[in-house]
């Protein structure tokens, strides 16, 4: 360690699905950076932490890998949660035997440990180590109070538990959240089956937060200032680090842009770009994905589409060709999104709703169409069209071509209704950037932090 005197051991369990490792790397890596002396054993599978260590980093990050869970030789069959399920089979006892690897080869005892707010059971290993927990929560903190206000929901909706849904009564039932309609709660919460290993999951999340000492998440408080206020009330220690997208220059995009988007944005007209993406993990049926092509064609509308090379397959026949021949469309693998997000020609963006994508689009400005999939995307979804107006749920929930061409419309026109979801969406990036900014509230939050785990 080049001489460097360590003063501290911090554990890091990451939940290694989607974007969440890295995520959590990210924030780690700017707690290394202001913490220098402390040493952090970051622990991860094998098929993320080679994703995510392709760049030198920070000297005082060590890999640490553990199982994936998965039997060997099995193949994932595709169901939902397969993957998430093995690896909760074996994952307490993986990052338990992973600290006693890591204290030897480091030759210091753990300080502090910190985790993916979804590892509930890093509650009970911190206490086994007798050493402060500090919970890291990767979305929003709307979705995150459905977690910890689910045993009231299930018992005031208790003749809805376990059934599929969807129920549009509105309710009001959480402090701090004026109404949410039921439909829109995670599955696991109330609908479906709620004893999967996942839904299990993150009703443990819910009843263990509040052993943490502190709880961190990836959001800013002026965004929603009076959930900020309930959770403040019920954790020990809340505190709003990000948007994460605009704080950290250890933040650089993991993968740098190789298909060129950049270059194709930049030979287009300001705000006139459709820039679609679902995500790391998800992607909508078929025929909505031809729904959409078949809408971006006869609305004109130039786009940028980042989609994985599989569910390519499932576009029209010659869509791509086509679009590319005649320069109206880019359809790419991979796009850095922030950058994308960032440009001046980016007018739209098509997401999934998932968390970092809704604060990526916040923080460059660009209003959203929504088509929640999963999971917290429908409260996410909710917030983009209901509470913040900076967006719109597509209609009907599905994407079909004549829904995806009025959305198109609307949002990139030059109308009134377009206009202010602009402004709307414009006010809350200046506070957005506000806060990460010198004396902004989440670089003091991030500041408490480095307190919290260097002490
Ligand atoms: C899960 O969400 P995802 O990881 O599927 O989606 P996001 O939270 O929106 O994060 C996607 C990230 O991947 C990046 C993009 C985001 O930071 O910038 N990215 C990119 O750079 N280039 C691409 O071509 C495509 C994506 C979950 F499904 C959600 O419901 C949760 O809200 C979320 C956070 O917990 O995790």
């Amino acid at each position: 360690n080049g001489g460097t005197v360590r003063t501290r051991h911090v554990g890091v369990f990451a939940f290694p699905f989607a974007s969440h490792p890295t995520h959590l790397l990210n924030v780690v890596r700017r707690l290394a950076a202001a913490a220098p002396t402390v040493v952090f054993s970051f622990f991860s599978t094998e098929r993320t932490n080679r994703a995510l260590f392709t760049k030198r980093g920070c000297d005082n990050i060590l890999r640490y890998d553990v199982s994936d869970g998965i039997p060997e030789g099995y193949v994932l069959q595709g169901k939902i949660h397969e993957d998430i399920n093995y690896f909760l089979g074996v994952a307490k006892e993986e990052f338990r035997s992973g600290v006693q690897v890591a204290e030897k080869d480091v030759g210091m005892k753990m300080s502090c440990l910190v985790s993916d707010a979804f590892l509930w059971f890093s509650a009970d290993l911190a206490k086994e180590l007798s050493i402060p927990w500090v919970a890291l929560r990767t979305g929003g903190a709307r979705s995150l109070s459905t977690h910890l206000y689910t045993d009231l929901i299930r018992e005031k909706y208790s003749e809805l538990k376990g059934s599929i849904g969807p129920n549009d009564e509105i309710a009001n039932l959480i402090p701090g959240v004026e109404s949410i309609r039921l439909s829109d709660l995670p599955i696991g919460v109330i609908f479906g089956d709620l004893d999967s290993p996942f839904a299990s999951m993150m009703h443990k999340m819910g009843r263990n937060l509040t052993r943490a000492t502190t709880v961190a998440i990836n959001s800013f408080q002026e965004l929603d200032p009076d959930v900020t206020k309930n959770l403040s009330s019920l954790f020990n220690n809340f505190l709003n680090i990000g948007p994460s997208n605009l704080v950290s220059k250890h933040n650089s995009p993991s993968k740098p842009d190789e298909f060129s988007c950049i270059s194709w944005l930049d030979n287009q007209n300001p705000g006139s770009v459709a820039y679609i993406s679902f995500g790391t993990k998800f992607c909508p049926p078929p025929h909505e994905l031809v729904a959409i092509a078949e809408a971006l064609e006869s609305t004109k509308t130039p786009f940028l589409w980042s989609i994985n090379k599989d569910s390519q397959t499932h576009l029209p026949l010659g869509f791509v060709e086509r679009t590319t021949a005649n320069g109206s469309g880019k359809v790419v693998p991979w796009a850095p999104q922030v950058q994308v997000l960032d440009h001046i020609a980016t007018g739209v963006f098509v997401t999934h709703g998932g968390w970092n994508s809704v604060l990526e689009s916040i923080g460059s400005g660009v209003p959203m169409i929504c088509r929640p999939l999963i999971g917290d995307q429908p409260i996410n979804t909710w917030m983009v069209e209901r509470v913040w107006g900076i967006g719109v749920w597509i209609e009907g929930g599905k994407f079909t071509k004549h829904g995806t061409c009025c959305a198109l419309e609307q949002v990139l026109s030059v109308d009134a209704s377009s206009k202010g979801m602009k402004e709307r969406i414009g006010a809350l990036k200046d506070l957005a950037h506000k806060a990460v900014g010198p004396n902004g509230s989440s670089t003091q939050n991030f500041k408490t932090l480095v307190d919290v785990i260097t002490r």
